[in-house]
């Protein structure tokens, strides 16, 4: 009796723990939840949504763009959105002035929005309160319809709007580093969602709901696989399963890409050479160019890693990255298609300092590329830390379009597990000041063209999508994706603005949740910095996975695989000198950046071990010794991290049990992975230094011995 009784308690706390919050998610829906909404909300949509004016036959893109709408509104305010062709209070039009007359009567100013901008107004017709989603495109108008769908979303007046807005960037993809057996490098969200084994024939509704999350962000390209590309992606049998994913893709606006390996000639072609000036090996690319788009016909180009990390290049005939990629632009020229060809290059022979070698090899080709080429180059230097200074090829190929690579996936920031929101990361990279055309010359407007009037312009995010439930390893791992996707449209949008309108659209509307819970997004980021490469450390991971800390490994054959190579700590110091006493790195920068980095009176303490070697006792503008700064700041990140649990708790009541307790569970693994990070860090540092832990500071957990000895052999993502 007393156990039913208990279960007959449980089952009413359970019930009444769960009213008054949102049902249960798994995170599928992404920030496209169109959760029914509170009754004030739901009236004035209803209000502005009455009935939809559409073109009669509407075009593939115009129809998803119809459905969309009428499967949102339904959903949010359980009342349907008929079609009509009478305009009356709270009708929503929706066309181009080519596919619908009511459009076209209206003369809107949509000159300035070219092929993928949109309007989004109330409007009175004919004494009629109407909202007007209008474009000159196709694709403009499905980009319409999702902002006004986010304007519901995030709870604004819909008796105002006045929205036009274009993308700043032409090419704004997503990069899957996904092999063709499904595993992904880097990935940390379950397998690749490219079934390639089962693709053309099984088409997955996943990639349905994956082009259309992408087009509510904008992002209009994907480049399926890897960049350590296998050559058999080339093959006809996997041009075909290709074109299956870009028939589906197609009405979302969103365009097919291939990484091509540079030897492909020799491996699927049967040749005995893969260089660039060989008439033979012009010819084959040629027609698999061809052949490519004979099946794909607005396919978008290829991505290419040449020479880099052991990818064959035009460098192994003598040749150039220029001779390469102008060889493959010629190929695709006929069919408008694109070369994106990267600059992460370095080399184990290259005694130089690997920060300065994408540089070097670049600069002087700056102007010697194809058209229909743009070199895309990572945020910075080194590889995707969770903190580096802005690469220094920005800005300095006036001549050459340059596109943005940041990376989503966390590949050195905790993998899926850690809550980190890379908004703030792309943000501070987008604003950083480069001053080649004096203040204000921002790496945002490099990238979007209007420093340098580029003609080309691109920006690409490795994405961190898998076949988990939740697409990305995490919920909160969605607003990577979701920040990347606005920023590409916008780079100067503000990145707490991003965070805060996906809060709304994932979670909830409440003022209080929102404001709260992107406080902790935005100092996520730097917890991050703190408990692994605080004072501008990086690099400090463990070998080959790049999971936890390593900063005592030494015995790789290549240098720059090793982390000593990147802190260069011994007792007297600590710091990579890439000022002119050292490397001379800075002098890729602009004079001013230069100076500004190189002056320890200028530099923020944020960058300062990246550019100087300092003494451990270096005085720091807190007063505090270097040595003691460091070890504060990895106490810093622990804190921070315990602060991001109690506001995560203090939000429980606003979210649903499942997404609230999944979050809780990551919270506290990255809150030991942190400690784990502090602890090895301070450990190794403190044997390197001869150092005594300051006054108060706890010792580590475990001895220096303990966490060298720790191995991960199958850490994903390999
Ligand atoms: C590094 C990754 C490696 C990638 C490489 C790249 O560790 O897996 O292949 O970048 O971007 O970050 O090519």
């Amino acid at each position: 009796m007393k156990t039913l009784i208990r279960l007959i308690g449980t089952f009413v706390l359970l019930n009444s723990l769960t009213l008054g919050t949102a049902s249960a998610q798994d995170g599928y829906d992404l920030w496209l939840r169109y959760q029914t909404l509170p009754d004030p909300a739901q009236e004035s949509l209803a209000r502005h949504a009455t009935a939809l004016i559409a073109p009669i036959n509407p075009s593939a893109t115009t129809q998803v763009a119809i459905d969309e709408l009428k499967q949102a509104i339904a959903a949010m305010t359980s009342s349907q959105l008929p079609l009509t062709s009478e305009i009356r209070n709270g009708t929503i039009l929706i066309g181009t002035p080519q596919t619908l007359p009511a459009i076209a009567r209206l003369d809107l100013p949509l000159a300035s929005l070219g092929k993928e901008g949109f309007l989004v107004r109330n409007i009175s017709i004919d004494g009629h309160d109407a909202t007007v989603i209008a474009a000159n495109n196709e694709l403009g108008l499905l980009y319409g319809a999702f902002e006004f769908l986010r304007q519901v979303q995030t709870g604004q007046r819909l008796d105002q709007l006045n929205i036009t807005s274009a993308p700043k960037i032409k090419l704004r993809l997503l990069n899957h580093w996904d092999n063709l057996d499904r595993t992904v490098e880097r990935g940390y969200a379950g397998q690749s969602i490219w079934d390639w084994w089962r693709l053309p024939a099984i088409k997955e509704s996943r990639y349905r709901d994956y082009a259309r999350a992408n087009a509510s962000l904008g992002i209009n390209g994907t480049v399926l696989n890897n960049v350590n590309a296998q050559a058999e992606i080339l093959t006809p049998r996997y041009i075909d399963k290709a074109a299956a994913l870009a028939d589906i893709f197609r009405p979302y606006g969103i365009r097919v890409f291939l990484s091509a390996r540079f030897s492909s000639p020799i491996e699927i072609g049967g040749l005995d050479t893969a260089d660039p000036l060989d008439p033979e090996v012009r010819e084959w690319w040629q027609q698999k160019a061809d052949e490519i788009y004979r099946r794909i016909p607005d396919f978008g180009g290829f991505l290419v890693k040449a020479n880099s990390e052991g990818q064959p290049g035009p460098q192994d005939y003598g040749g150039s990255h220029a001779d390469g990629a102008n060889m493959l632009a010629q190929a695709l020229h006929p069919h408008g298609g694109t070369v994106m060809w990267r600059a992460f290059v370095y080399s184990e022979n290259n005694p130089e300092d690997r920060a300065k070698q994408a540089y070097d090899q670049f600069k002087p080709l700056d102007g010697k590329f194809a058209d229909n080429v743009l070199v895309q180059v990572k945020n910075g230097a080194i590889d995707f830390q969770p903190r580096e200074p802005f690469h220094p090829m920005f800005g300095a190929m006036p001549d050459t379009p340059l596109m943005m690579e940041f990376q989503i996936t966390q590949e050195y920031l905790g993998f899926s597990t850690h809550l980190v929101y890379l908004g703030a990361l792309y943000e501070e990279v987008l604003k950083a000041d480069t001053h080649v055309n004096g203040e204000g010359s921002t790496v945002a407007k490099v990238i979007d063209g209007s420093l340098h009037e580029y003609e080309q312009t691109g920006i690409a995010g490795v994405a961190n999508i898998g076949v988990d439930r939740d697409w990305s390893g995490s919920i909160f791992n969605q607003a990577d994706w979701y920040a990347f996707g606005r920023l590409a449209w916008n780079p100067e949008f503000d990145a707490r603005a991003i965070a805060e309108e996906w809060l709304k659209m994932t979670f909830s509307t409440n003022q209080e949740f929102v404001t709260t819970a992107a406080d902790m997004m935005m100092r996520s980021r730097e917890a991050v910095v703190d408990y692994m490469t605080p004072l501008g450390l990086a690099h400090l991971m463990d070998t080959g996975h790049h999971y936890g800390p390593g900063p005592w490994v030494s015995d790789l054959d290549r240098p720059e695989w090793n982390p000593v190579y990147y802190h260069r700590a011994d007792s007297q110091g600590i710091g990579f000198d890439r000022t002119a006493s050292g490397s001379n790195a800075v002098a890729q920068y602009a004079p001013p950046v230069a100076r500004h980095f190189s002056s320890l009176d200028s530099i923020d303490d944020k960058d300062l071990l990246w550019f100087h070697h300092l003494s451990w006792d270096y005085r720091m503008k807190s007063g505090k010794t270097l040595w003691e700064e460091l070890v504060s700041s990895y106490d810093r990140g622990i804190e921070e991290v315990e602060a991001m649990q109690a506001t995560w708790e203090s939000l429980k009541t606003f979210i649903d049990q499942e997404r609230f307790q999944r979050t809780a569970d990551l919270l506290e693994v990255q809150l030991n992975e942190a400690q784990w990070w502090r602890d090895a860090s301070i450990a190794y540092f403190q044997e390197v230094s001869g150092r005594e832990l300051p006054e108060g500071v706890v010792e580590p957990v475990h001895s220096l011995e303990h966490y060298k000895s720790l191995s991960f052999p199958y850490a994903p993502g390999i």
